[in-house]
């Protein structure tokens, strides 16, 4: 894949296609002042020489089409490299006719600039050194971000994150990787540059913080793309009615028949800025209906991905007893470590007062989903539970799928580096595992990229940013 010319002049609406009360132009490559000069005429007719104006300056005037005025417009000017893209830059901002803006795109197209792909003025900013790769992902993801936590963390890795992290670590293994190639071209006299104890110690602290990083991920994507909780339990108890009450929708049918659900019904809800992602699913029973059972596998494997599950149940079809047995069975098949949270519903039936044995269970709270009793509490205790609040403001949080990877591979690489030691592995084979993590991190922050990886990235972001 080719990446487009940075010596083109490019331009593109920056706003939302549409009708609004303003749009804006943005034009930026080497062209970009003579290209707008063409088309610009102060209010008093004259042409403005915009290499000679300052940076960062307003300039209002008509954009002038066959001596035509095609509409009055505010244009701001950002010289190279104090610009966004690194370019000399024009943002273009006139009246947000669908029409104005085409015809002020199809004039800048005749005076010499071509329409910008998607992200290209993004990708120019990291061909330009203004942003580092991770940081220009953060800038779609900002761009994206419909609630506080994606929009949290999208501009804590827009700040540099943990991208200066990964820039130190890898610096200091390129220098022993150095030593060592060094050592390679002594090979006879068997000598030892890089000291085997400190690269040793410094594999060991890499490796440490890499698998911070990537368990860090689990959290940085829930907050991301919403945290999954799974609603289960036994057929009848309510989680239909319970996603239905949490959402203020009929998303899900409810009836008393016993198992109503039989698949994974899904939506989203931003509670205190939070993105939950609940899952109702089919109740737990043993069941000869092929498949009602398929449902049922289905809801433990949902359980087995999400980061909580409210195991709910109703007082009137089991004892306490019952249900810390349920639980017990339930954490066995899902894993010790995920947080299950005891949800007493039908509370609207009973007499709080005889629901004591209940209140012994483990993370227990009481509920009525029909009357919508005690939902706040619930909503409480799910951000509580999901642990989220006390991790947001960790700047050390991978969000990014593609950065995951990236970590994954260097750490599968400095575990071979530790082990290659131990083993008292040849300098060449040490350095080769030593260039391996070193190019995985270095994929991270884009100090080593590909043009496909680029086209990747950039593609996807929006036209004109
Ligand atoms: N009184 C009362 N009834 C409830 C409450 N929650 C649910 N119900 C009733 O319980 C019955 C079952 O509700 P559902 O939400 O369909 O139960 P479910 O757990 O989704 O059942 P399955 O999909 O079959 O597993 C319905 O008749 C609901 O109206 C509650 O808080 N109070
Ligand atoms: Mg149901």
């Amino acid at each position: 894949m080719h990446l487009p010319n940075q010596a083109d002049t490019i331009c593109a609406l920056a706003t939302a296609p549409g009708l609004g009360a303003i749009a804006v132009i943005r034009v930026s490559g080497p062209n970009t002042f003579p290209i707008v000069e063409s088309v610009f005429k102060t209010k008093k007719g004259k042409v403005k020489n915009f290499e000679i104006i300052t940076s960062h300056t307003l300039h209002f005037g008509d954009i002038v089409l066959d001596d035509q005025t095609l509409d009055e417009v505010l244009i701001s000017v950002f010289k190279n490299p104090h610009s966004y893209t690194g370019q000399d830059t024009i943002e273009i901002s006139c009246h947000g006719s669908t029409y104005i803006q085409q015809q002020i795109l199809q004039l800048l197209q005749q005076k010499g600039a071509r329409l910008a792909e998607p992200g290209e003025f993004t990708l120019r900013a990291f061909l330009n050194g203004k942003l580092d790769l991770s940081q220009a992902e953060a800038v779609a993801d900002l761009i994206s971000s419909q609630h506080a936590s994606a929009h949290q963390t999208a501009m804590q890795q827009l700040r540099g994150g943990y991208s200066h992290a990964i820039q130190e670590l890898r610096t200091q293994l390129l220098n022993f990787a150095s030593l060592i190639e060094l050592e390679l071209d002594f090979a006879e006299e068997d000598v030892e540059f890089a000291n085997r104890d400190q690269l040793s110690k410094l594999v060991n602290e890499l490796l440490k913080s890499v698998r911070t990083l990537r368990e860090s991920y689990a959290t940085g994507n829930a907050l991301k793309n919403g945290i999954p909780v799974v609603i289960a339990g036994k057929p009848n108890v309510g989680k239909s009615t319970l996603l239905n009450a949490l959402l203020n929708d009929d998303k899900a049918i409810v009836s008393d028949i016993a198992g109503t659900t039989r698949d994974v019904i899904e939506d989203q809800l931003v509670i205190d800025g939070y993105r939950f992602r609940f899952m109702d699913t089919a109740g737990l029973r043993a069941t000869g209906d092929v498949i009602e059972q398929l449902g049922v596998e289905r809801s433990y494997e949902y359980a087995r991905k999400a980061n909580i599950i409210l195991y709910l149940c109703d007082p009137a079809q089991s004892t306490a007893k019952e249900i810390e047995e349920e639980i017990t069975d339930l954490q066995n098949k899902v894993g010790e470590d995920k947080f299950i949270l005891t949800v007493v519903n039908k509370c609207d039936l009973h007499d709080q007062s005889k629901l004591g044995d209940y209140a012994n269970l483990p993370n227990v709270i009481f509920i009525a989903a029909k009357t919508q009793l005690h939902l706040e509490e619930l909503k409480k205790q799910l951000i509580i539970g999901s642990g989220v609040a006390s991790l947001e403001n960790e700047n050390q949080l991978v969000t990014n799928a593609r950065h995951e990877g990236a970590l994954a591979k260097a750490e599968e690489a400095l575990v071979r580096v530790i082990t290659g030691m131990h083993g008292n592995l040849t300098s060449d084979l040490l350095a080769l595992d030593l260039k391996d993590a070193i190019y995985h991190l270095g994929l991270i922050t884009g100090e080593i990229y590909s043009d496909d990886l680029l086209g990747n990235i950039f593609s996807k972001f929006c036209i004109g940013k």
